[in-house]
């Protein structure tokens, strides 16, 4: 059975993820840590949390040594935004944790899941169905962590045959963890405003074509990439994963449709403008389909029915 670790379990994606895991492998068999210290319902039930900065390579040996750790998902990492904002803080979380989870890997012999992002791509990447293997010039700290992180790992695999996988994640929502501090965070953000307050200012203008991925399917590319027959990875640490791409004001039009007469207004804040306009509209994913059978199963359409429906019932209390 896998004993797994997951770093920066208190984010977006550990949120969801840590509960699958724990559904999947046991809850004692997943160890939740962050930075941050947790109430325990945070991450759905019980089962071992330690506080953990990755940038501490003795701490991060000996919570791996001390739970027979096997496999790390590490998650802990500052968004585009908060990155733009504070440049030198998120090489040194994003990178200095990174290189640290791969050297511990390298010497305990784990398997690491790395998340890269379509952040690691820029403006002179093509922009309609971006290729699995294209140029990769981010103009965006947050792209120079990612692009670097993607090589980073494919070094310790080919160096030090390290078992290293990772996707590039479209813009993830979910209702389960509060925005934090991405460019694609107003399609997280609309949801909770529709409900509270029937409107919305969005920070994006209403044109901003970006792709996007409801939080289960990102979980599912996060197992599903994990659990592959390594023999058939040719892309190991940064398969292009898709679901849909929309702009603001297709996302509100397709809310309006449960929420009638929902309003939104567009004040754009030029750092995330400009930081989503140097990323892709939409992403070929067909090395994920081909090597490791990627599929997703929420388009805009699904996604925004069950999002306004858990969001709801976790709002109001009933969830
Ligand atoms: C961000 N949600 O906005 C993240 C993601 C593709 C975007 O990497 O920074």
């Amino acid at each position: 059975m896998k004993r797994i670790l997951v770093t920066g379990a208190l984010g977006q994606i550990g949120s969801e993820l840590v509960p699958a895991l724990r559904r999947k492998y046991g809850s004692d068999n997943v160890v939740a840590s962050d930075i941050r210290v947790i109430r325990r319902e945070q991450i759905g039930g019980d089962g071992p949390f330690e506080v953990l900065d990755c940038t501490h390579l003795r701490e991060l040996l000996e919570v791996v040594r001390r739970h027979h750790i096997d496999t790390v998902f590490h998650l802990a990492a500052l968004l585009s935004a908060v990155a733009e904002e504070k440049p030198q803080v998120a090489w040194g979380v994003n990178m200095g944790g990174l290189y640290r989870v791969l050297e511990v890997a390298r010497q305990t012999r784990c398997a690491v899941f790395f998340p890269s992002s379509i952040g690691a791509f820029g403006p002179g990447t093509p922009k309609d169905l971006t290729p699995q293997d294209t140029v990769q010039r981010p103009n965006t700290m947050y792209g120079v962590t990612k692009v670097s992180g993607e090589l980073l790992c494919d070094y310790y695999h080919q160096r030090f045959g390290v078992d290293t996988r990772g996707v590039r994640f479209p813009g993830l929502i979910s209702y389960v963890a509060p925005p934090g501090g991405g460019t694609t965070d107003y399609a997280v953000e609309i949801f909770h405003a529709a409900i509270r307050h029937q409107r919305y200012t969005c920070f994006l203008d209403r044109d901003t074509c970006l792709d996007m991925m409801y939080m289960p399917d990102a979980v599912r590319a996060t197992v599903g990439v994990m659990e592959a027959d390594a023999t058939k990875l040719e892309h190991r640490n940064a398969f292009n994963v898709a679901a849909m791409n929309f702009t603001p004001e297709r996302l509100a039009e397709e809310i309006r449709l449960h929420i009638p007469g929902f309003a939104v207004d567009y004040q754009v804040d030029p750092v995330r403008q400009s930081i989503a306009d140097s990323w892709p509209n939409s992403l070929d994913d067909s090395a994920a389909r081909e090597e490791w059978g990627w599929v997703p199963e929420y388009d805009l359409e699904t996604m925004t029915r069950d999002m306004l429906e858990k969001l709801r019932a976790k709002l109001t209390g009933d969830g």
